[in-house]
């Protein structure tokens, strides 16, 4: 608690500190909340960035600041009456930057939202309204492509993901490789078709667009007491991708009946009421942009993207686990099985999903 009084100290803006305590649920970097005594101060968010995952911190905050005060100013243009509850906002530190190296970690803080909650799981209901916001949140920043630079290069690239599977699987460094052959095979025997967007992209049917890249469902904020949606959190990926990882990411996590670490496979369905309606939602914002073959392959994006996550997880697992945050040593093995499970189940709806869009899309026009 001393440490990180200390760190907050130099971020000046910040006063009356009270207490800090972890929040959420995040794989990734540590996160914090800090309570403020005064009613008039804010509370805020507190962050230890995974420098080990985002090695190019500067880069990191640059996007993050470009994305922040483009959606900012759009919301002032519009006239919204709460554009501090609908846009995050990062504090600078002593030297004005929105993060503080203490000779070992890069930590940064934003204002907490008040009266916001996020959710683990949505009924369809709230999938519309993550569609549309999503929707939206692409919408207002596609033309920015060209002044984000990748914080992780190569973040969603499947083919490249599969390749550090080979790799893993041939440097079997801990030994853990025998063990999942099973699953590994029946990964390789699905690579051809899940590989769809880098085969378009490279024959230039597939354009890059600014993306969330990490639209899992407790990423977004919504009001505690009305339910309205609030805003997108978690920008430390949003970077030029394909629109599939928004809707695929926000399926594999809103779409499972379970959490993605759940052992019960026999439990995990695919829930195809939210896919209709997250693609409702998210058609109503993000059509007008949408090319044809972006709209033709958004049922592959719900397949592909449990599928990365197995082959994700399943990576980190013959790896020695050195990426995701576990609690007990075949967390990332019982992740990815149930990733593959997801897969399977969202890959039998795939006609379905079709259907679904067309029908959608005729009753917008
Ligand atoms: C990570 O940080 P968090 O938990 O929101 C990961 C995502 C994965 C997800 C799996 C930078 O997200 O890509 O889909 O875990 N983020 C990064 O739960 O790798
Ligand atoms: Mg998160």
């Amino acid at each position: 608690m001393e440490k990180l009084k200390s760190i907050i100290s130099h971020f000046p803006e910040v006063t009356g500190v009270e207490s800090v305590s972890p929040l959420g649920a995040g794989l990734i970097n540590d996160t914090f909340v800090v309570r403020t005594s005064d009613p008039e101060n804010p509370d805020y968010v507190m962050q230890r960035i995974n420098h080990a995952i985002f090695k190019d911190v500067d880069l990191l905050q640059r996007n993050i600041e470009t994305v922040t005060s483009h959606i900012r100013e759009a919301l002032i243009k519009e006239g919204d009456p709460d554009v501090d509850r609908h846009v995050l906002r990062f504090i600078h530190a002593d030297d004005g930057k929105t993060y503080y190296f203490d000779g070992e970690s890069y930590w940064r803080l934003m204002v907490y939202i008040p009266r916001s909650v996020s959710y683990e799981t949505v009924d369809p209901k709230y999938a519309e309204l993550a569609g549309r916001e999503f929707g939206r949140f692409e919408s207002r920043l596609t033309h920015l492509a060209g002044s984000l630079g990748e914080t992780i290069p190569d973040f969603h690239n499947m083919t490249l993901r599969l390749r550090q599977l080979e790799n893993a699987v041939a440097a079997d460094p801990v030994g853990r490789v025998a063990e999942v052959m099973p699953l590994v095979e029946q990964i390789r025997s699905r690579a051809e078709d899940m590989t769809f967007a880098d085969r378009l992209y490279a024959q230039g049917k597939l354009p890059k667009r600014v993306c969330h890249c990490d639209t899992k469902v407790n990423n977004m904020l919504f009001d505690k007491e009305n339910g309205s949606f609030l805003c997108v959190i978690d920008l430390d990926t949003v970077m030029p991708g394909y629109v599939f990882s928004d809707v695929g990411d926000f399926m594999r996590t809103a779409g499972n009946t379970m959490p993605e670490d759940s052992p019960e496979l026999d439990k995990i369905e695919f829930r195809f009421d939210i896919f209709e309606a997250f693609i409702r939602g998210y058609l109503s914002t993000a059509s007008a942009f949408l090319t044809q073959v972006e709209i033709e392959y958004l049922p592959s994006a719900a397949e592909m993207f449990p599928y990365m996550q197995a082959v994700r997880f399943l990576v980190d697992y013959i790896e020695g686990d050195h990426y995701y945050k576990t609690t007990y040593p075949e967390h990332n093995l019982v992740r990815a099985r149930n990733q593959m499970r997801l897969f399977e189940c969202a890959e039998a709806r795939h006609a379905d999903m079709q259907k679904a869009i067309a029908s959608i899309l005729a009753s917008q026009k």
